[in-house]
Parts: structure tokens; sequence; C-alpha cells
């Protein structure tokens, strides 16, 4: 794997890019704090992901360190009041709406803790390679807080409300195996092959054609979100763009002209 020296200036020392072609790695790099999450941290994520590198088609987001994310950097919470915690909540809600509904998928590779803000984090990106080291928590009762990165949104659309409710009231903690079992990751890789996962994903995905992973980015979740009836009619509207779009026809017609793969082949 190639890699260069810092891509994006402005960027906290609490984030690493580095680039691979067409997919960025971006490396939550605050090891000594088990890669909490402070506020320049979160906006920094905001930042990289409103401005996506030219050229990039995806993008692997992974953890420095022993663990993927402890979460909220608690010594933030030592004086906030609750109006500055409010906004606080609503820059994690921006940050994390820049990953889920951005330019280009992200691949979340999880290992140790994935607890709090981390699991929030992890929730907000659109697959998860887990390694066997994961746990995922949701310590907010023990710690007399509430989630505010957009865990109530996000956590039950993976994984159901009860679930949830659970691991808030009792700080239940998933494994990796069971967090595999439930949905909360896609993946699961022996320690240490998560990043090469991740990568090997992002490349399939990079492969394919950008407006359509703008509808599965886009499209897909709020489809889901919506009625049958709104929810049909925008499928047919959001098929009708994708395969009117040249990038469809063409790869269309080189399958038709048997110089495209067939299903699993390599394109
Ligand atoms: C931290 C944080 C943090 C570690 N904020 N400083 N999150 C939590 O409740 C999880 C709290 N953290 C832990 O339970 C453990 O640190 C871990 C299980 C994740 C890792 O344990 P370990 O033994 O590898 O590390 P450690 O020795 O506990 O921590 C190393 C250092 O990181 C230590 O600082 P040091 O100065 O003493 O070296 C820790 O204090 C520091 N550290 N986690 C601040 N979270 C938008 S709302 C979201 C709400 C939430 O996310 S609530 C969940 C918060």
């Amino acid at each position: 794997m190639a890699t260069q020296p810092p891509l994006l200036d402005g960027l906290p020392p609490s984030l690493e890019v580095q680039r691979d072609e067409e997919i960025a790695l971006l490396r939550l790099n605050r090891a000594d704090k088990r890669n909490a999450l402070d506020d320049p941290t979160v906006l920094g994520l905001e930042r990289f992901f409103s401005a996506p590198l030219e050229g990039i088609k995806a993008v692997v987001l992974y953890g420095a360190g022993p663990h993927f994310c402890a979460g909220l950097d608690l010594s933030e919470l030592e004086t906030r009041s609750a109006a500055e915690g409010v906004a606080h909540s609503l820059s994690w809600h921006r940050a994390f709406d820049r990953i889920q509904f951005g330019a280009v998928p992200v691949v979340s590779v999880l290992h140790g803790a994935v607890v709090g803000g981390g699991l929030e984090l992890a929730c907000a990106t659109h697959l998860r390679v887990a390694e066997q080291s994961a746990f995922y928590a949701l310590p907010e009762g023990q710690r007399g807080i509430f989630v505010g990165g957009g865990g109530t949104v996000r956590v039950p659309r993976l994984i159901g409300v009860a679930r949830m409710m659970d691991m808030m009231l009792t700080g239940r903690i998933y494994t990796s195996e069971e967090g595999q079992a439930l949905g909360l990751s896609h993946y699961l890789t022996e320690p240490g092959r998560g990043l090469d996962k991740g990568i090997e994903l992002a490349r399939r995905i990079a492969g394919n054609a950008p407006l359509t992973n703008f509808a599965i980015m886009h499209a897909l979740p709020r489809i889901a979100d919506a009625g049958q009836d709104q929810g049909l009619f925008t499928e047919a509207l959001m098929s009708a763009i994708a395969q009117s779009d040249p990038e469809a026809k063409s790869r269309i017609k080189k399958f038709l002209d048997k110089q495209a793969g067939k299903i699993g082949e390599e394109q």
C-alpha cells in the first residue's frame, strides 16, 4: 500500500489521512486517550467528509492503538451547560450526517472498544468490519448521560430499540461474535486482518458506478424510512435516473457484448 504524507491541512493531529489510489484511509489517531472524540476531532470529521479528496471513491475509517474509539471525551463534560450540550450534540449530528449522507461510501474497521459515541460513529458508516477483539457498549447510563451522536436514530435501525434499551439500562456488552449475529458488523475477521478486509471492500465499492453508490447511500435509507407509496415512487425515480446515466449504458453494453464479468467475477 502506497502511503503519502498528510493530505489535508487543517485536520487536527487526532485524524491522520493517507491515500491508496482511489481509497482514503482515515485513522482516529489519539491512541493515548483510546481515540476518545473531543471537539477538534468531531469538527475534523465534519471537515474531512464535507470536502472529500479529489478522485477518492471510498473511505476506510479505523482507529490507532488497542481500541477503535472510547466514545465522547468525557473530560469535556466537566463544565458544559445544558445549552452548550445541545450545541455539542448538534455538532456531532452534523459531522456524522456528513459521513452517512456524504459523497462516498465509508467502511469502518472496528477493534477493541466500540463504545458510546464510538458506536454512534461506526453506525454512521456504510459498512462495518469487526476484528474479533471488538466489543460494543453504551455506557451512558453508567456515566449519567445520554447518547447525543445520533445513537437513538441509528443504533435501533441496526439492532432494534429493545436491544439498545438493554445496552443502556444494564450496561450490557456485546462481543464481536454477538455483534456480527445482530448486524452491528457486516464482516468479522481475525485479529489484525480488519484493515486489509476494509481496504478490499472499499476497492470493490470504488469499482461501482458513482451514481449507483450515490443511490445506495442517499436513496436507499430514505426509502426504507418512507411509507410504501412514497418509497416505491422514489425508487422508480432513482432507478430511472441511474439507468439513464452514460456509465450504466456503457456497463450494460459491455455485458451484452460479453466483455464484462459475470456476477462474482472481476470486472
Ligand atoms: C478517556 C476516555 C474517554 C479513555 N474520555 N478520556 N466512554 C466511556 O465511558 C468509556 C471510557 N473508557 C473506558 O472504559 C476505557 O478507557 C476503555 C475500555 C475504552 C479502554 O481501557 P484501557 O484500559 O485500554 O485504557 P484506559 O487506561 O482506561 O484509558 C487510557 C487513557 O484514556 C486514560 O487517560 P490517562 O490520562 O489516565 O492515560 C483514560 O482516562 C483515557 N480515556 N476513554 C476521556 N471516553 C455524543 S454523546 C456520546 C456519549 C458517550 O460516548 S458516553 C461513553 C463514554
